[in-house]
This record gives structure tokens, sequence and C-alpha cells, in this order.
């Protein structure tokens, strides 16, 4: 009895502390910079009070690999509290699609498609330290990009404020914290550069019904050669 009750503490204290370890961070310290939430309320008119219950109240998470049909990405950076450059990589190669984004909110609109899945990367220009959205990647094994679906009624607000009409089919605020972790003076304010990502509408696919129709289409026509073919 004893041992089974051992057994099960150490199972939720194990639960628990893995859901310790998956829980992101984001600070907002005392600085001249906007805040990543600040940030998020100014695109999208919302009232978040702090980028902590930004994350928890929305579904901020980190994608190790973007997805990339052929129909390309747009991207447009937002915002920087120093001077950084936005760029992503397939494999080993590396491309710039945002260089020196200046400090403070921008509108830097950069539509590109990439050969196939990717990674986001930033580079934090007085550092020349690239972080990229697979932890993988980075020197410190850490989480250096969040990424919040942006709901629809926020899509239509930035659309209408910012005269962006590229109705996307999923619309994300991807943020990045450019400190290293193993340097303990690493804010984690995620506010570093902070930038739209548009994925455009999928080409359409011709749905059961269109394809019956057509196939129906080539049989009569088949049929009709056929007759033809005979006469
Ligand atoms: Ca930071
Ligand atoms: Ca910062």
């Amino acid at each position: 009895m004893k041992k089974t009750i051992v057994i099960l503490g150490l199972l939720i204290f194990g639960l628990a502390f893995s859901g310790v370890a998956n829980a992101l961070t984001i600070n907002d310290p005392v600085s001249g910079e906007q805040k990543l939430y600040q940030v998020w309320n100014y695109l999208f008119n919302d009232i978040q009070t702090s980028s902590q219950l930004l994350y928890d109240n929305h579904p901020g998470f980190t994608q190790a690999s973007w997805d990339e049909g052929n129909w390309g990405v747009n991207v447009t950076a937002r915002y920087a509290d120093f001077s950084q450059t936005l760029g992503y990589q397939v494999g080993a190669t590396k491309t710039d699609i945002a260089i020196n984004v200046p400090a403070g909110y921008n509108f830097f609109s950069a539509p590109f498609t990439a050969s196939s899945d990717f990674v986001w990367y930033e580079k934090y220009s007085s550092s020349g330290l690239y972080w990229y959205s697979d932890s993988a990647l980075n020197i410190d094994g850490g989480e250096h990009m969040v990424a919040f679906l942006v709901p629809a009624n926020f899509v239509e607000y930035y659309n209408r404020t910012f005269n962006d009409n590229k109705n996307p089919e999923a619309t994300y605020l991807i943020a990045f914290e450019d400190g290293d972790f193993n340097i303990t003076t690493t804010d984690r304010d995620y506010n570093d550069l902070i930038a739209l990502v548009e994925q455009p509408v999928t080409p359409a696919i011709p749905e059961p019904a269109t394809m019956l129709l057509l196939g129906s289409g080539l049989v009569g026509l088949a049929g009709f050669a056929r007759r033809r073919f005979k006469k």
C-alpha cells in the first residue's frame, strides 16, 4: 500500500514537472520598449495587460518547421526593439527577408516563396547571433520564437486599419527573443522582433461533385465519339 502511494506520488510529481517544463515565460521588464502585449493591442485593438497573460489567453506555440506550399508566404515586420534582420532557412541555406529592420514600429512587407518547409530566424545586428524558430538550432537550445494564431476578428481589424486586404487562410504573429538563455541577464521579453505572417489561401482542389460531373462528361463524350466512329 505504501509502495503504491509512493509510486502514485512520483507519477503526479512527474506530470506536474513535465507541465512546468513545457510552459513558456514571457516577461515585461521595465524599459522604454513596447512590450509584446502592447504591440498585440496596437495591431489588433485588444486590451491585454501582460505578455504572459496574452500567451496564456491565446494559443501561443512554437513550431519547429513551417509549412510552405508553393504559393508563398507574406510576412510583415511590425516591431523591433533594436536593429534586427528577419529571414528563413531551408536546410543550411539562409535567405534574409527584411535586413536591419530599425527600432520601433515598422511596415516592412515582404512576400517570399521557399523551396520547401523552412524555419524562421532573426539576427540581432549588435551580437550577430541568429535565433531560430527551431530550438534545436539555437546555441542555447532555448525557445526563441513564439507564434500566436490571430483570431479572425483581429485579422479583420488589422486589414481594415492597415489597408492589408490579403484575406489569408491563416495569420500568425511571431515574436522573437534575441538574448542568450545561458546568460542570466536575458530578459525573455519576446519583443525583439515581431512580425505578422499571412499564409495565403491554398489553391482550390476540385470537389468530388465537380470531378464526378467532369468524369460523366468525359464518358458521354467517349460514347459520342464511338457512335461517330461506327457511322
Ligand atoms: Ca529580449
Ligand atoms: Ca526587448
